[in-house]
Parts: structure tokens; C-alpha cells; sequence
């Protein structure tokens, strides 16, 4: 079965509380059973992990080299900032899918660029918890 790491950063502990017209109502509680949920119905493991930090982040991201088989990542505001984040899945080198529930293309100019879209397989934005769907989807077609 394939490991996979499903990591969601800053910010995303609020959700369910958070700009629920953009974000939705959903709790990150609820967004992780979801996935967890899907993932089982795809034969697949996931491991949810939420951090507001950016160096808890890219911990995690190396660990991920030991345990997991690819990373699907929601960096959240750092997704538009960190290159050390978008380095830190460069070194591990699993393949990586970048989710975001809101269409970053739809909102503010700085939402546009995303630093993980350099190093990602696959892009999934504005589907909100389906995206996750669609990312974990992405492993069971790879090889
Ligand atoms: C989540 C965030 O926290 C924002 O900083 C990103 C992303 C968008 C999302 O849509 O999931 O810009």
C-alpha cells in the first residue's frame, strides 16, 4: 500500500472559522476524516499533518524520505513565499501534488505565483475537499 504524507500549513487549523465564503465551514477535523476516509477507499495510507511553522514543514518533509511515497501538500500562505519549502521537496525528491481549496488564480496577484508549482506533478486548486480526492488519486495512477 502506498504511504502518503498530506501535509496542510498555516492557517489551515482555523478552517471551519476562517473566511468560510471563501474557505467553507468544513473543520481541518473534518477535512482530515475526509481524507482519511477517501485514502482507505483507494487502498492507500495517508498521514495528515498540519503545521503553522515553516521549519516543522520542511521537518516533515524530510522525515517523509524514510516513510512516505509522495507528499500532497496545501502550504497554505507559504506556498507564495518559501523556497526553502519548495527546496525541501526538491531534496526528498517524492513525487509531490499541490492542492488548494480556493482558486488561487481567481484571487489577489500574490496568490498567483505558488513556489511548490516548480516541483509539482500535479496542481489542484478551487475544488475545495475534492481536490484532496483528486491528489490522492494522482498516486494510485502513478508508478
Ligand atoms: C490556503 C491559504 O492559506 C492561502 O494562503 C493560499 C490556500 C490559498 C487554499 O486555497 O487552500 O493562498
Amino acid at each position: 500500500m502506498k504511504k502518503i504524507l498530506v501535509l496542510n500549513g498555516p492557517n489551515l487549523n482555523m478552517l471551519g472559522k476562517r473566511e468560510p465564503e471563501i474557505y467553507g465551514t468544513m473543520t481541518l477535523w473534518e477535512l482530515e476524516q475526509y481524507i482519511y476516509e477517501q485514502a482507505n477507499e483507494l487502498d492507500i495510507v495517508a498521514d495528515c499533518i498540519q503545521s503553522n511553522h515553516e521549519g516543522e514543514i520542511i521537518d516533515e518533509i524530510q522525515y517523509a524520505l524514510e516513510k512516505h511515497d509522495g507528499i500532497i501538500i496545501n502550504a497554505g500562505g507559504y506556498t507564495h513565499t518559501s523556497v526553502a519549502i519548495m527546496d525541501a521537496l526538491k531534496a526528498v525528491g517524492l513525487p509531490v501534488v499541490e492542492v488548494h481549496l480556493s482558486d488561487i488564480k481567481k484571487r489577489e496577484e500574490f496568490r498567483h505565483h505558488s513556489y511548490i508549482s516548480l516541483v509539482a506533478k500535479k496542481i489542484i486548486f478551487g475544488k475545495g475537499k475534492e481536490g484532496y480526492r483528486e491528489a490522492l488519486e494522482f498516486f494510485v495512477d502513478s508508478k
